[in-house]
């Protein structure tokens, strides 16, 4: 069964981002305001630089929805990047007759710049940074964003909040039980996105030190997802697993280097019997009383919320740069320095939120099909009835 695929397109610099949304069912609600609200999250951050000043990120559909409805055709969104007026010529698509590009040959360590370089056989990091720049994540949330709508149609909704930045925070006591448990009126409007305000200060405290002082910081944000009925994803071959697969959606953006489901790396070093979630028999229906294993089982879900979990490293562009070598000649030198955020870790995990989304919405098409919503929601209903039937869940 085909489930969603998209493509996102658009250098940091360049004249937009652009993305490709496929396999959306029609008669899908969208509208412009849904995403830009996405869009406008992502880029919010305390730690964030100049650049976020100069962009207004606004989504234009420029395809697969008519009268504020998909039409199960592929759907086309657009969002300018308004700073390319200040970089013409050096972004324009275009030839430049008699320019020559200022070429940008000190790598950043920590960057894609030199593995980049070598892998496109370039003398100019710019062809290699502009696009692993994590500008292009604005096409993945506003892909995100109709994922989402497409879950709300279904009952699951996705939310993420920041654990800790630079090793601030770190909450705990979660049970993962209930979503009710985070205030995510609070992380929304906290500008590190963490739900509890004396650790935010903290952290606000942290990104004004490391401003002053040329640093940057990275981070950990987690991301729920609840409403999920059970039996979603799958065991029977290996690009089922729904555990295995929203690791990779995390895992591909930009910066992030450790993703944890559930206990996550924890479980490792504790006993069976603390790790797993016993089975109570409930009201009508199996039930766990503890939220352990992140909602995924056998590549599964199981009903209970799903909790993943990134770690984002600091931000690679200092402006206390460290040692790189000048590829023009060969010598030591600093490395290149350009505008940057100090963290981006909250606007990261809107990123996350609209990676699980899309993995989930995808997973929720390769089970239940439908070239409408209203198919689909069919398809869903008649399972979960079945499933409230047999006691195995219920909603
Ligand atoms: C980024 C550098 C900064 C960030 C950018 C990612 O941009 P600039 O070089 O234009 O100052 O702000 O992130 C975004 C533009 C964004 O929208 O998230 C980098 O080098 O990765």
């Amino acid at each position: 069964m085909r489930g969603l695929r998209f493509v996102t397109a658009g250098e940091s610099h360049g004249p937009a981002e652009v993305c490709v949304l496929e396999g959306v069912p029609a008669g899908l609600r969208v509208d412009a305001a849904s995403i830009d609200r996405d869009l406008a999250r992502r880029q919010r951050g305390y730690g964030r630089g100049g650049r976020m000043d100069i962009e207004r990120d606004r989504v234009q559909i420029l395809a697969g929805v008519r009268l504020g409805r998909t039409l199960g055709t592929p759907v086309c969104l657009r969002v300018e990047n308004r700073d390319h007026a200040s970089w013409r010529p050096s972004m324009q698509p275009e030839f430049a007759e008699g320019w020559t590009a200022e070429a940008v040959t000190v790598p950043r360590p920590g960057h894609a710049d030199l593995a980049g370089m070598a892998k496109y056989d370039t003398e100019d990091a710019r062809d290699v940074l502009e696009r692993s720049s994590a500008r292009e994540t604005v096409g993945r949330v506003a892909a995100g964003s109709v994922a989402r709508l497409l879950l709300a149609e279904v009952g699951v909704e996705v939310r993420g909040f920041v654990r800790s930045l630079g090793g601030v925070g770190l909450l705990t006591g979660l049970s993962g039980l209930d979503p009710a448990e985070i205030d995510w009126a609070a992380v929304d409007s906290s500008e590190c996105g963490c739900p509890d305000s004396a650790v935010e200060e903290e952290m606000r405290g942290l990104v004004d030190a490391c401003r002053t002082s040329g640093e940057s910081l990275g981070g950990v944000f987690e991301v729920w997802a609840w409403g999920m009925c059970p039996g979603v994803g799958g065991f029977a071959s290996v690009g089922e697993r729904l555990d295995g697969r929203l690791m990779g959606a995390l895992g591909g953006i930009p910066a992030i280097k450790g993703v944890e489901v559930g206990m996550g790396f924890a479980a490792a070093g504790l006993l069976g019997s603390e790790v797993h979630d016993p089975l109570h028999a409930g009201d009508g229906a199996v039930v766990r009383r503890t939220n352990r294993a992140g909602g995924l089982e056998g590549g599964m879900t199981n009903g209970m919320p799903i909790i993943v979990r990134a770690a984002m490293k600091p931000i690679p562009t200092l402006m206390k740069p460290l040692a790189s070598v000048d590829l023009r000649d060969g010598s030591e030198v600093s490395a290149h320095k350009e505008r940057s955020d100090v963290e981006a870790v909250a606007a990261a995990r809107v990123v996350g939120e609209a990676m699980v989304a899309l993995e989930l919405a995808s997973a929720y098409l390769e089970k239940f099909g439908g070239d409408t919503v209203g198919q689909l929601r069919a398809a869903v209903r008649a399972y979960e009835e079945r499933l409230e039937e047999r006691g195995l869940w219920h909603r």
